[in-house]
C-alpha cells in the first residue's frame, strides 16, 4: 500500500498551513498516518540556507518530493504546503507519484492576500525590502489543471477542508487503500 500527496500549492498568505494542518487533523480522526511538510518549517531545517531564486525553490521543492517518497512508500499520507510557484517541478513531482498526487491550488485574490498580510512580508516586498517575493517580485503559476482548486477569500478553512476531504472520498482516497487516480489500487 502507498500513501497518497496531497500537495497545497499558491501565493504566500493564500492558507497552504492552515489547511494542510486542518487537512492533517481530519485524516488522522480517520485513523490514516500522516504528515506534514511545510515550506516554512523544511526552510528552517531540511533547506536551511537555500534563497528564492528558481534554482534554490525547485531544489527545495525536489526535496521536500523525496521525504514525501520515502514516507509515501511506508503507507503514511503526507500532505505538502509549499509556494512551489513552478509549474514544471510540480509536475516532476506529480509525475513520479503516478494516480497518487492530489494537487491543491490555494486560491486567493492578490489584494486580499495584501490587506491580510499577518507577516507583514508584502509591505515589506511591496516597499522593496524583501526581494523575489512570489506574487510581487517573482513569477507564481498556477496550476493549469489542479485536482481541487479551492478559493480561501470565499470559504472558511473548515469548509475549504470539508470540501477535499469529500472529494478524497469521492475519490476513493480514504477507504483505507490509496486508490489511485488512474485507476490502479
Ligand atoms: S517555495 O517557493 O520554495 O516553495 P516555500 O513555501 O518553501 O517557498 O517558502 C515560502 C515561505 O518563505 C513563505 O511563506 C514566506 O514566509 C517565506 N519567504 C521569505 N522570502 C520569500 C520570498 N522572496 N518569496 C516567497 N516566500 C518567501
Amino acid at each position: 500500500m502507498t500513501g497518497f500527496l496531497v500537495w497545497f500549492t499558491g501565493l504566500p498568505g493564500a492558507g497552504k498551513t492552515t489547511l494542510s494542518q486542518l487537512l492533517a487533523g481530519e485524516l488522522t480522526q480517520q485513523f490514516m498516518r500522516t504528515e506534514v511538510l511545510d515550506g516554512d518549517v523544511i526552510r528552517d531545517r531540511l533547506s536551511k540556507g537555500l534563497g528564492f531564486g528558481r534554482r534554490d525553490r525547485d531544489e527545495n521543492i525536489r526535496r521536500i518530493a523525496f521525504v514525501a517518497e520515502l514516507l509515501t512508500r511506508h503507507d503514511i499520507h503526507v500532505i505538502v504546503a509549499a509556494v512551489s510557484p513552478y509549474r514544471a517541478v510540480r509536475n516532476e513531482v506529480r509525475s513520479a507519484h503516478p494516480g497518487r498526487f492530489i494537487e491543491v491550488f490555494v486560491d486567493c485574490p492578490k489584494d486580499v492576500l495584501i490587506a491580510r498580510d499577518p507577516k507583514g512580508l508584502y509591505r515589506k516586498a511591496l516597499a522593496g525590502e524583501i526581494q523575489q517575493f512570489t506574487g510581487v517580485s517573482d513569477p507564481y503559476e498556477p496550476p493549469l489543471n489542479p485536482e481541487i482548486h479551492v478559493h480561501t477569500d470565499e470559504q472558511s478553512p473548515a469548509a475549504t477542508v470539508q470540501s477535499i476531504v469529500e472529494w478524497l472520498s469521492r475519490n476513493g482516497f480514504l477507504n483505507g487503500v490509496a486508490a489511485a487516480l488512474d485507476g490502479r489500487s
